[in-house]
């Protein structure tokens, strides 16, 4: 294959293992757990998967004999930066426990398992893919695995390569899914084991046991680099207000990081919107009074950090998209819309929903609407990346600033540029964090099969450490459960962890965002760097950092 010098130099990074999974392991159990709620819901629906306890992996002078096995992987989702490196880390340690242990890979995301669509991931495919971006090994896709037929369809073909284990990498959803498909076949005694591999650039996958989800260091060291890029610019031409979207569909995790990487002028949070019960008219105002203040000292030119779903967490619009959500799952919808194209189910939404919630709908800017209305990804999320909040914002603030100027009360220039950040980050090569992170998830996830465990995620902990004193493991993901309502209906799934704001990273933020907002304190991250000193290519995210340092 034809590959570049970098990525040539960069296949022979070997990634680091935590001294615990480098030699021969032995599994040290913890006290049963329960769910983070609704600990009688979740038991009675997760029989066989409730209450295990947590483990851990420890070095160990006894050598094991490992049987062979077959092991199938899927990536599940949107991209992250590292995800071949948890599939090289699953590979080594199999190929090192037995040589002729084989993995196979399903393709293009947990359809592959259902529709029988997969490949034997031999050494000439994984050493193809060592430390590079992307999921394009196997692909990913966004099939939601929930029905019966689907996880039997799943085990014939389980049963017909004589698989043992399936690992998933994925973000909540996806191993909200796995912990199902977990139940199911440990329910039925199929002697077949599932893992879960913690995924998502989002950040929003984190809890006690989990510090952060894989590809969230890279995607926003890729982003940071780009907006001290742009910020470089600003300061340089003196003309522009960057008005730049970024990724995370829900929590503000990525917004909240580049902040604390780059030093933006403004930077939204979402949670903070919601917490303060703020109309979008409030953040256009917080927005166009900085743009103003700025221009007094001559600055007409600044940065402005906008979440993606920050949409969904203005409370008039989140209340909409419930009202929608219950409505657009009623029989009566389905069978009403069923053969309507999308102008005509977008009346028959106005005509249905309640006088309070038109009045929100009717607001905002028809594209917009029309896409909170109708618009839904398979898990029943807003697809909130294809709504151009950035321009939305700049508008208004557009708007308002003329308003002002007639008014006496802006003597400044306002001209905007726009700018999305997301996909350009899902794929990038991982920094040295993430590929040593997803590589020790890898081998994690072969010792959880390995020692017989189903109903798992992988985890690795203390990273903030240099990576030898970094700890494996493994939590049981029915511990992360709660009950939400999804489309209308309570369902477990695994609670999304949102930008806390008595956490210590938000609380940086605070601290610095008035003098980051008036005063020109940019900082400039550069590109991801893969050789060179520690403090240069290893530090974790600002993030990271700030919350294990409490
Ligand atoms: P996951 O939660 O599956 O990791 O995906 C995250 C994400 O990158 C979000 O930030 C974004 O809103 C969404 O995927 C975009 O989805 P798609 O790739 O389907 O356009």
């Amino acid at each position: 294959m034809n590959i570049s010098a970098l990525q040539k130099a960069r296949a022979a990074y070997q990634p680091k293992l935590p001294q615990g999974l480098r030699g021969n392991v032995e599994i040290k159990e913890g006290e049963p757990t329960q769910s983070v709620d609704n600990q009688e819901e979740i038991k009675e629906l997760f029989p066989n998967t409730y209450g295990m306890p947590l483990v851990e992996f420890i070095p160990t002078d006894t050598k094991k004999e490992y049987a062979p096995i077959n092991i199938g992987v899927i990536l599940s989702g949107g991209q992250a930066p590292g995800g071949h490196n948890v599939i090289c880390g699953l590979f080594d340690e199999l190929k090192k426990q037995n040589p002729n242990n084989k993995l196979y890979g399903f393709l293009m995301g947990p359809g592959g398992l259902v529709d029988h669509q997969y490949l034997e991931i031999t050494s000439e495919v994984v050493e193809e893919y060592r430390n590079t971006g992307g999921f394009d090994m196997i692909g990913s896709g966004r099939t939601k695995l929930e029905t019966e037929d689907q996880f039997e369809s799943g085990l014939k073909i389980i049963n017909e390569l004589d698989i043992k284990a399936v690992v998933i990498i994925g973000g909540d959803d996806s191993n909200t899914n796995a912990c199902m498909l977990a139940e199911y076949y440990a329910a039925k005694n199929t002697g077949v084991s599932v893992i879960g591999c913690p995924k998502t650039i989002d950040g929003d996958l984190k809890n006690e046991q989990i510090e952060t989800s894989f590809g969230f260091d890279t995607a926003c060291k890729t982003y940071s680099e780009l907006i001290g890029n742009i910020q470089r610019d600003a300061n340089s031409a003196r003309k522009y207000w960057h008005f730049i979207k970024l990724m995370g569909r829900s929590a503000s995790h990525i917004a909240l990081e580049c902040a604390l990487q780059t030093h933006a002028n403004i930077t939204i949070i979402s949670e903070e919107v919601e917490a303060k019960n703020q109309t979008l008219d409030d953040i256009v105002s917080y927005i166009a009074n900085i743009v103003a203040k700025r221009a007094t000292d001559g600055n007409n030119f600044g940065t402005v950090l906008i979440p993606e779903g920050l949409i969904e967490f203005v409370p008039a619009i989140k209340r909409l998209i419930a009202e929608l959500n219950d409505l657009l799952s009623t029989e009566k919808a389905q069978t009403e819309t069923e053969n309507l194209n999308n102008e005509d189910t977008f009346a028959w939404v106005k005509k249905n929903v309640s006088a309070e919630n038109l009045k929100t709908l009717e607001s905002l800017p028809e594209a917009v609407a029309m896409q909170l209305a109708l618009e839904r990804d398979p898990h029943g999320n807003v697809q909130v990346s294809l709504i151009e909040t950035e321009k939305l914002l700049s508008e208004m603030v557009g708007k308002k600033l003329a308003a002002w100027k007639t008014e006496g009360k802006f003597a400044g220039k306002f001209a905007a540029q726009h700018h999305f950040f997301g996909y350009e980050g899902r794929c990038a090569a991982p920094s040295n964090y993430d590929a040593d992170y997803c590589y020790a998830l890898g081998t994690s996830a072969a010792q959880l099969v390995a020692n017989g465990k189903t109903g798992y995620m992988a985890i690795v902990k203390n990273t903030t450490a240099p990576a030898a004193e970094w700890i494996a493991g493994g939590v049981p993901i029915t511990m992360m459960m709660n009950m939400e309502r999804r489309n209308g209906k309570m369902k477990p799934v695994i609670r999304k962890a949102l930008v806390c704001l008595d956490g210590a990273p938000f609380k940086t933020f605070v601290a610095n965002r008035d003098d980051w907002a008036v005063n020109t304190h940019y900082f400039y991250p550069g590109p991801i760097q893969y050789w060179g000193p520690t403090e240069v290519c290893d530090p974790c995210t600002k993030t990271l950092a700030l919350e294990q340092s409490k």
